[in-house]
């Protein structure tokens, strides 16, 4: 415990202690504390009365309705004396505290100014006076959103209807998903209308997506529909939109996500609501494999302006609207021990253009030094600045789903500021408990400081494994930076 004097009063601290301005005393004889220890050698006196010791405490909270949580690590039961401010209340009403709110309330009288509580190890406590209980408030889970209970956070399927087996479990982290279970199984709902949720989804694009993990080392079709008498194509077709998996293997390597470690990826499809209902389904085919599904989201999209589009094309992505995280790309596995440097990149001249102030070799920062354009064409491009080596960037079935037996054109544009850092990848996965990565080609990004368009075509082979494109990064340095921009796979067919 660090004793600090800003925030005393004209009462001196004494070694080992700190004194607060409202007099509050905490006293220790721990002298210094790791960054990943809970110090709990400590006692704090609030009005002359311990309200914490030893890790358990009893604290009196002023911001807000006034109130008190109790905390007891070994569980079991304690006396606490009250503070002036609760001394002279008849009695407290106490609730365990869950993730979905207070529950069993239990009446704990003031005697002598004291209490007596019984707490269950691993459970917080809220206390309140008796008789100035707080009316329990609705959470809305996803309020101001499209989507009802989008986390299920509720820990149940409201606002869901259900077909099959669905469920909700609480992971090991403390998060809520929903689980489809054997069988044909889904959960739907109608979308609303985010500042109206008794209207429906308003006119417009959108572009919808749930995260789903198909049980790594099993296959089972899962599916993401936008349907219903609103729901249009794109195009302006009036066919249900929709978009699939049929497996689990790209590592959630984003080291910042809940999900950091897990094979769930987003399933997204884009649309057109007429401004009539709009359903939005995640559904399980026939199987056993368990499905797991959480953070539903529909946000206003504007899709990528093609200034060429072609016959074949099945994706273009010029990065001026993504919707979340890098388009088509997650991040790859060998970023998955850390913070990503790789980020949609804004214009912002002449800042963010080459021949601006740039880091050299030798680590100085020198005029006319900036090697490369952070963006390419329009206001967004994808940049990779001095990445991790290992694979940087990979699709995933749901973002680019690709044919066996096909043959496919990738191109891009790309400022790459040397050779022998950053290459793409083709490779594919095979369905197991981990999922196992493999590169299948990979072919090396040239030095490029001015806009360069890279092409390469690949066969996807019709061997059960899972296909996708990358990129990984090979070399070091300075600025070994890469950009890439209107980025387009087109499908020419089937191999004969
Ligand atoms: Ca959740
Ligand atoms: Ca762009």
């Amino acid at each position: 415990m660090v004793a600090s004097s800003t925030a005393c009063t004209d009462t001196a601290d004494r070694e080992g202690q700190v004194v607060l301005a409202d007099g509050t005393t905490a006293t220790s004889r721990v002298t210094s504390v790791s960054g990943t220890q809970i110090p709990t050698d400590r006692t704090i006196t609030t009005d002359g009365q311990v309200v914490y010791t030893g890790g358990t405490y009893l604290l009196p909270w002023t911001d807000g309705e006034p109130r008190l949580y109790h905390w007891n690590p070994d569980g079991g039961t304690s006396t606490w004396h009250l503070t002036d401010q609760w001394a002279s209340q008849t009695s407290l009403t106490a609730y365990r505290l869950t993730d979905t709110g207070r529950v069993d309330p239990v009446t704990v009288p003031v005697v002598d100014g004291a209490v007596t509580l019984t707490a269950e190890a691993g459970s917080a406590y809220v206390l309140y006076p008796t008789s100035e209980l707080p009316t329990p408030v609705d959470p809305e889970w996803g309020q101001e959103t499209a989507v009802n209970n989008p986390g299920f956070f509720s820990t149940d399927l409201s606002g869901w209807n259900t077909h099959g087996n669905a469920s909700v479990e609480i992971t090991d982290r403390g998060n809520a998903q929903a689980v489809l279970g054997e069988g044909k199984s889904s959960i739907s709902q109608q979308l609303r209308d985010p500042e109206n949720p008794a209207a429906n989804l308003p006119a417009g694009t959108y572009s919808a997506w749930a995260w789903v993990e198909v049980e790594p080392g099993q296959t089972r079709r899962v599916t993401v529909t936008a349907s219903g008498p609103g729901a249009r194509g794109l195009d302006g077709t009036g066919k249900p939109v929709s978009a699939s998996i049929d497996s689990s293997t790209a590592l959630n390597a984003t080291a910042s996500d809940e999900k950091h470690r897990t094979y769930f990826q987003r399933v997204r499809v884009v649309f057109r609501s007429t401004g009539k209902p709009v359903h939005l389904t995640i559904a399980a085919d026939k199987g056993s494999a368990p499905v797991r599904v959480d953070d539903v989201r529909v946000v206003p999209f504007t899709p990528a302006d093609d200034p060429a589009p072609t016959a074949g094309t099945i994706l273009f992505e010029d990065f001026e609207h993504v919707d979340t995280g890098y388009g088509p790309f997650v991040t790859g596995s060998g970023n998955a021990g850390g913070d990503a440097r790789t980020q949609l990149a804004e214009r912002h001249e002449p800042y963010s253009q080459s021949g601006w102030y740039g880091i050299n070799q030798s680590g100085a920062v020198v005029p006319g030094g900036k090697l490369t354009d952070n963006v390419l064409r329009g206001d967004w491009s994808l940049m990779a600045n001095e990445e991790n080596n290992g694979l940087i960037l990979r699709a995933t079935s749901a973002t680019l789903p690709l044919q066996p037996g096909h043959r496919y054109r990738l191109t891009m544009d790309h400022q790459t500021a040397f050779a022998d850092t950053y290459s793409v990848v083709i490779g594919s996965d095979t369905v197991a408990a981990p999922p196992q990565e493999q590169e299948r080609e990979r072919i090396p990004l040239p030095q490029a400081r001015e806009t360069e368009r890279f092409t390469h075509e690949f066969v996807v082979p019709a061997d059960g494994t899972v296909p996708w494109i990358g990129i990984v990064k090979t070399g070091g340095g300075r600025q070994a930076n890469l950009t890439i921009d209107d980025l387009r796979v087109e499908d020419l067919g089937r191999v004969r």
